[in-house]
């Protein structure tokens, strides 16, 4: 019955064209701008990551990625193909990573429970405790046909209902249910850190803005990027009311440029001067402190505002395109906080930590030419090696250019391919310490795994894979790698592959590698 009357009110205010900020000012909120690499960005960074290990990690992975075309969850694609490890393995050795016992808790969805389930226990959990890892599945809701919130019969079942998922808003609710919070709090956990299914790059910012979160004592640290006017993010905007309150939220990417063009900006979502939207982009990864947000919890019981966004297909609004339903999203957490102070965000640049995995070929192609981010598994993959090559080249390395090329329609900045496993360098400064220079040409790969690696003066044209297991200290000084590498071949019309190689477009075929392999504890120092 709540369901249906919140539909109601939802659905004649979105007739009404009414936006859910309506009455209040937008302004520019305020918050922490680090330049990747600064000595501000090293200092925050060195201030967070011992921290991290007291954090709990919460990754919604709920979304089916209908954008995406892809049949299995998200979580199992492989972030790149090169290292040959899916973004759920990723996420979990890089919180591994941080030492201490972290704990991981995803939220799934009728549309990915199993399938996330069975990819765990096929991998045996990825080496992750079992009793540190939680799973909490959110429910789907009615699909509703028109203004009055009639539901709707799933297709051909005319005893079920067609039901459609919620928006990873429920977390708070389930987490809430769970207990979780409380648990955390009382094991002496200092953080909360949600993320999403397709972004590898967040973890890379993850140190320094936890450290600007400890900096600002911030109740609440959206990660944002500078965003492209258009772009399918939302702004993180400070919303002035008339009646002196004031609110830092994220204005979703539907609803920013009516609410601009009905106030502060009657071009609605545009550039200013920077040639970026003037609202930070949010990238819908938090960094809540986790007694405000178990409080906060207790009180409201982590439920969130819903919101309703059907297309209508008449010009009287009565008829809907498709079936709609309501949502709530994560982020809309700080709509109910009475105080906006201590709500801020931590801006990196996008290179660093934001490359997400959600469109199909032809729609990343509609994208390129659009000119906003691609976000194709393609993108998401290039933009991986991209930043693993900026790192090493603030680590000192010379690394040549990577080249434009397009394949399968998708304009892709292909240099060489470096993979650093996850326990290698969980921050930049690690990775100061542990590569120290070196020249790589633009179609080599380098995947180094290890967390006591140190490589000087590397010289290397073609593959190579370092490998060391946990105690094994290794020292590379002055190698130099000579070898046919791997090639990255653009499939065929015709050429049968697995879904993951399809919606990128292209393979690696390996030729040649120099692999090195520390299989035993130890000190290893090899040299030219
Ligand atoms: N998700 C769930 O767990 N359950 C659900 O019911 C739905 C999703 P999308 P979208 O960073 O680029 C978000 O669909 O619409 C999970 C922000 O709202 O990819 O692109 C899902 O599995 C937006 O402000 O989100 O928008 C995935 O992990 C902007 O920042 C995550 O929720 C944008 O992301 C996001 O789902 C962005």
């Amino acid at each position: 019955v709540a369901y249906v009357e919140n539909a109601r009110k939802l659905l004649e205010a979105s007739r009404r064209g009414a936006n859910p900020f309506d009455g209040a000012t937008p302004e520019i909120p305020k918050g922490s701008r680090l330049e990747s690499g600064s000595k501000e960005f090293l200092d925050s960074e060195a201030l967070g990551l011992p921290h991290l290990r007291e954090c709990a990690f919460v990754l919604v992975a709920g979304g089916l990625g209908e954008r995406l075309g892809y049949g299995g969850i998200k979580i199992a694609l492989p972030l790149s193909l090169c290292s040959e490890r899916s973004f759920l393995q990723y996420y979990i050795e890089r919180i591994m990573s941080y030492g201490g016992d972290a704990p991981l808790t995803l939220m799934t969805s009728d549309d990915t429970h199993s399938a996330t389930l069975a990819f765990l226990e096929e991998n045996n959990y990825f080496g992750f405790p079992r009793k540190r890892l939680s799973l909490v599945k959110q429910e789907k809701v009615p699909s509703l046909s028109d203004n009055r919130a009639h539901f709707v019969c799933a297709p051909g079942n005319p005893y079920a209902l067609e039901t459609k998922p919620h928006g990873h808003g429920d977390v708070h609710a389930l987490l809430h249910r769970a207990g979780l919070p409380e648990r955390w709090l009382a094991a002496g956990r200092r953080w909360v850190i949600f993320f999403q299914d397709t972004n590898g790059l967040v973890f890379h910012a993850l140190p320094a803005a936890l450290g600007e979160s400890i900096r600002h004592e911030l109740a609440v640290n959206s990660l944002t990027v500078p965003r492209r006017a258009g772009e399918a993010a939302g702004a993180i905007v400070r919303l002035k009311y008339a009646d002196g309150r004031v609110i830092t939220n994220n204005v979703e990417y539907n609803q920013l440029d009516p609410l601009l063009r009905a106030t502060v900006q009657p071009a609605g979502d545009v550039a200013d001067e920077s040639g970026y939207s003037p609202y930070p982009g949010n990238i819908n990864a938090l960094i809540f402190g986790l007694e405000a947000y178990a409080r906060q919890l207790a009180i409201k019981k982590g439920a969130i505002p819903e919101f309703i966004n059907p297309k209508y297909s008449n010009a009287e609004k009565t008829k809907f395109k498709k079936p709609t339903r309501l949502e709530c999203m994560m982020q809309d957490y700080t709509l109910q906080l009475d105080d906006a102070r201590g709500v801020g965000f931590t801006q990196f640049e996008r290179h660093i930590c934001f490359s997400a995995v959600k469109n199909n070929l032809p729609e990343a192609m509609a994208k390129a030419a659009a000119n906003l981010p691609i976000e194709s598994a393609s993108s998401g993959e290039m933009d991986y090696y991209a930043q693993e090559r900026w790192r090493l080249t603030r680590a000192g390395a010379v690394i040549e250019p990577a080249e434009r090329r397009t394949i399968a329609g998708i304009p892709l900045d292909i240099g060489a391919f470096v993979a650093l496993g996850p326990n290698y360098a969980p921050s930049l400064g690690t990775l100061l310490q542990r590569f120290k220079g070196g020249r790589i040409t633009r179609s080599s790969v380098l995947i180094i795994e290890g967390p006591d690696i140190l490589i000087e003066d590397l010289d290397l044209d073609g593959a190579l894979i370092v490998q060391a297991v946990p105690g094994a200290k290794v020292h590379l000084r002055g190698i130099q790698v000579r070898n046919r590498g791997w090639k990255l071949t653009e499939l065929e019309a015709g050429d049968v592959c697995p879904e993951e190689l399809a919606i990128r477009g292209y393979r690696f075929e390996k030729l040649e590698e120099r692999a090195l392999i520390f299989e035993k504890p130890g000190d290893y120092l090899i040299e030219a």
